[in-house]
């Protein structure tokens, strides 16, 4: 069991005083399950320790990045060296373009890649270049998928969006709104009837290529390749967006699994070793858009930061085939004790996987959609969270996150959860609705 969080209350009350909500990031606010944010001063391989020394099994990965675990030592040294050498120069570098090599050798259709400092800007960018490649304006995209806090994307996103149950967000105009279209995931008949409804003015799908922002929910048999097909038969280009999954739920993230190819893609978390970075990328023809080749402006003074790079590229390098079986494997296993702590306990759930990525919905229905993600018992998860973390792991602090394993995590790390779920899943069981 953990104990005190007075060290951290004081934080919380501090930074609440300066910073909206106390955070740099919704979510991190515990705004859905209530109680006190944990200040985390160290990581170490599976495990995070908070600022009263609490240690908690960490099933967040920093959303994603951390699949080697936190401060492996050879990223750790990446970094050391990159910054001993300076820490920015607003110059190109050898090492971004080895950065750049690794993802196009890694995903077959990204022929090209600009490096960004963010998965938000990284979509951002995507859909500029689509819009100026077609010469379009609307962009489809689906309920319950999020692809940053981008303006056109924010209807009826996941994420923060979705733990706060915002329908979008005060300060996107309607012009901004109004080109986009939001379709139910894992409908294609949606898409069909938008195409059919929009003759020549969609520039793009965007997707993410499973979802994680709602839940861990895989696209159906078909989904993406269907997505794929419509958009080309409209003339419109298919962004599949692989912040979460890339990298992490295969060597080449979900195409390595699925094999479907995008016209665009866009990357983060993984590729950064965790650090700012971020990139997009996709055919050589629609990349060659983007200035100073072509008229599509973007740019950023911090973009291919060596330090960033030299963390992305070590990261990559260590990511093996022996570490994506560790992920896989660990999911699973993760998957296996969840079903088996709220089975024991009567309570009505699904295990959900999108590759690698695990989730757990309170529904006895499997969900393929954001409405099914909406309809599930979600007040059972604030006990159920709370449980675990007072048991020494952290999950994620929303009903609407995947929850992301490492490699680092060994036996020790899955007693400690094993040890906490019978508790939580009695405390889900025992939630009453509101
Ligand atoms: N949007 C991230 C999860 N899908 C959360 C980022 C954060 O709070 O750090």
């Amino acid at each position: 069991m953990t104990g005190a969080v007075e060290q951290s209350k004081s934080w919380f009350a501090r930074a609440s005083a300066v910073t909206p909500g106390g955070v740099n990031s919704p979510v991190r606010a515990f705004a859905a399950v209530g109680g006190t944010p944990r200040f985390m001063v160290r990581g170490e391989g599976a495990y995070l320790w908070d600022a009263d020394g609490n240690r908690y099994v960490d099933l967040v990965a920093s959303w994603g990045p951390m699949i080697l675990g936190h401060a492996h030592p050879e990223v750790v040294e990446a970094a050391r060296t990159a910054a001993s050498s300076g820490l920015s120069f607003g110059t190109p570098t050898s090492g971004e373009v080895e950065l750049a090599e690794e993802i196009v050798r890694r995903v077959e259709p990204v022929q090209r890649v600009r490096l960004v400092n963010s998965g938000t800007e990284a979509t951002m960018s995507a859909i500029r270049l689509a819009r100026g490649f077609t010469g379009r304006s609307k962009i489809v995209k689906f309920a319950g998928c999020y692809h940053g806090h981008v303006d056109a994307l924010l209807a009826q996103a996941g994420s923060g969006v979705a733990t706060l149950g915002l329908p979008t967000s005060p300060g996107v105009t309607g012009a901004q709104a109004a080109d986009t279209l939001v379709l139910p995931y894992n409908d294609l008949d949606a898409v069909r009837a938008a195409f059919a409804e929009n003759p020549d003015s969609i520039a793009a799908v965007i997707t993410e290529a499973a979802a994680g922002n709602m839940g861990a929910v895989a696209p159906k048999e078909g989904f993406n390749a269907g997505l794929r097909d419509l958009a080309h038969e409209h003339g419109a280009l298919l962004i599949m967006d692989e912040v979460m999954t890339g990298f992490r739920v295969s060597a080449s993230g979900w195409y390595g699994r699925e094999g479907v190819a995008g016209d665009l893609y866009t990357f983060g978390k993984v590729m950064s070793g965790g650090l700012p970075a971020a990139a997009f990328g996709g055919r050589a023809d629609v990349m060659e858009r983007l200035a100073p080749t072509g008229p599509v402006y973007q740019a950023g003074t911090l973009s291919g930061n060596p330090v960033a790079v030299a963390t992305g590229l070590t990261t990559l390098r260590l990511a093996g085939e022996s570490t994506y079986r560790a992920l896989d494997a660990n999911a699973e296993r993760l998957g296996t004790l969840l079903g088996g702590a709220l089975d024991a306990a009567g309570v009505a759930h699904t295990v959900s996987y999108a590759g690698n990525l695990v989730g757990v919905f309170f529904a006895d229905q499997p969900v393929t959609d954001y409405a099914g993600a909406a309809a599930s018992e979600t007040w059972r998860f604030k006990p159920f969270f709370h449980a675990l973390l007072d048991a020494g792991v952290y999950p994620p602090p929303s009903a609407f996150e995947a929850w992301f394993v490492n490699a680092a995590m060994d036996d020790a790390a899955f007693e400690i959860i094993e040890a906490a779920l019978p508790g939580a899943a009695e405390a889900a069981a025992k939630a009453e609705r509101p």
